[in-house]
């Protein structure tokens, strides 16, 4: 282990009186407002979010890749290093692995490492947008959605073995995203791509078992730049609710147009039951995969209080959701970029739990448009950061992951391990 619990206690007692001062100014305004700590303290301690595992080397564009050091060079040094972020933050007990980057060779021995960290596997993902090595058809006119039967087959063959291992690793989802569509215009036939694309999943959904639930991600452009066969998220509702019940939607938020209301989607996939899981990131353009919170806050607290709201009127069943941060760049070290995202996103969750839902209700009966406006912007406004380091810390994690992590100089660490020149398998 990395970061061992005496670590993390010397570091919490010299950042304790500190964080404290700060808790008990902010308990003695929140309880005005009929906010109990201790129940927001529960909430917060227990929200988990995964780590993909392709975010954990330096990520590139298709002008260049810059390495960081210390890359994990394998499967096992990916969970060491969700351990190191997981460790610090107690946020990240889940890991979301991409089939074939991070194939398992030994299941067990993977298994076991993951254990030790106190991680267990997410949504496994499928990779039908790139060719393998000797691979007998090919996916570059399309996999589920392909025209010709055997490149389909070979792909639904990859994602029912993406099953497989997933069965073998304890997770319980499988996550299809699908770069399948059209560079020009006339390139496909738009509807019989997707309907190979609903018999195709409906024939994946088949093999799923019983405990499984399939997620649909959507996109709208690229890498295809006319057209996406599962463009958006009413494409990837009608193909969940084509497959069966445990088929849902799972939204990456850099995955709209410049301005959806991606809040709106939330609200309506959550009043179908069929919201499954998602991506956390953020964009200023398109799939830009920055980090959560960095561009758009705002946005991600009007997520996170339509994701509450829904989580505590959820009477069309939506299933547990699978939380993930889908982000990855090219210039900041990944694993302090993951802790900034862990941040981002539970500051959003606690912001979110502190909007007065009653109020909120009744100034939206009154129709008084300003006052709604001043619930929600209070509950924005209020600065959680001591109480998201207080949960943390609570529940065995640093007060100041970030500070910690640099102090123990875990990437000097790495780099001596690893070396300097590893390239992690991914994007
Ligand atoms: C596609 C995507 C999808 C992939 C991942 C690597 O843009 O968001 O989730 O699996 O990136
Ligand atoms: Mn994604
Ligand atoms: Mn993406």
């Amino acid at each position: 282990m990395r970061i061992s619990k005496e670590h993390i206690a010397a570091h919490n007692e010299e950042h304790q009186a500190d964080n404290e001062a700060h808790l008990a100014f902010l308990d003695a305004q929140l309880s005005k407002q009929g906010v109990t700590l201790s129940l927001l303290l529960d909430q917060l301690k227990d929200f988990q979010v995964a780590i993909p595992s392709w975010a954990l080397g330096a990520g590139g564009t298709r002008f260049g890749r810059f390495s960081i050091g210390g890359e994990p060079g394998s499967l096992e040094d990916k969970l060491d290093d969700v351990g190191v972020i997981h460790a610090l933050t107690q946020t990240a007990g889940a890991i979301s692995l991409h089939i074939p980057w991070d194939i398992p060779k030994d299941t067990a021995a993977i298994k076991q490492r993951a254990e030790e960290h106190g991680i267990v596997f997410d949504a496994m993902n499928s990779n039908t947008f790139q060719d393998q090595q000797g691979q007998p058809f090919s996916y570059k006119h399309g996999s589920l959605s392909n025209s010709e039967k055997a490149s389909r087959q070979l792909a639904i063959d990859h994602n029912i073995e993406v099953i497989q291992y997933g069965q073998e690793l304890g997770s319980n989802a499988l996550t299809v995203w699908l770069a399948d569509g059209a560079s020009f215009p006339g390139q496909n036939n738009f509807r019989k791509a997707l309907q190979n694309t609903q018999e195709s999943l409906h024939e994946i959904y088949s093999h799923l078992p019983q405990d499984w639930k399939l997620l649909v991600e959507y996109k709208p452009y690229e890498p295809n730049f006319y057209s996406t066969v599962i463009q958006d998220w009413g494409t990837s509702l009608m193909l969940a609710e084509g497959c069966g019940e445990r088929a849902h939607t799972l939204v990456d938020l850099g995955h709209h147009l410049p301005n959806t209301n991606i809040e709106q989607i939330v609200a309506t996939l959550m009043a179908k039951g069929r919201l499954g899981g998602f991506h956390f990131n953020d964009s200023k353009y398109g799939d830009d995969d920055l980090t959560c919170g960095s561009i758009k806050p705002y946005q991600l607290f009007l997520i996170f209080n339509e994701l509450v709201y829904g989580m505590q009127n959820n009477d069309a069943g939506n299933p547990p959701l699978a939380w993930m941060i889908d982000a990855s760049h090219n210039v900041k070290d990944p694993i302090e970029d993951l802790m900034q995202s862990l941040e981002a996103i539970s500051i959003a969750y606690a912001q979110a739990l502190l909007v007065d839902q009653q109020a909120l209700e009744e100034a939206q009966r009154n129709h008084d448009v300003t006052m709604c406006q001043e619930i929600l912007q209070r509950a924005y406004r209020t600065d959680v950061r001591p109480i998201v380091a207080a949960a943390r810390a609570m529940a065995g994690g640093a007060l100041d992951p970030l500070g910690l992590y640099r102090k123990l100089d875990v990437r000097g660490q790495l780099i001596g391990e690893r070396g300097k020149t590893v390239v992690a398998t991914g994007l």
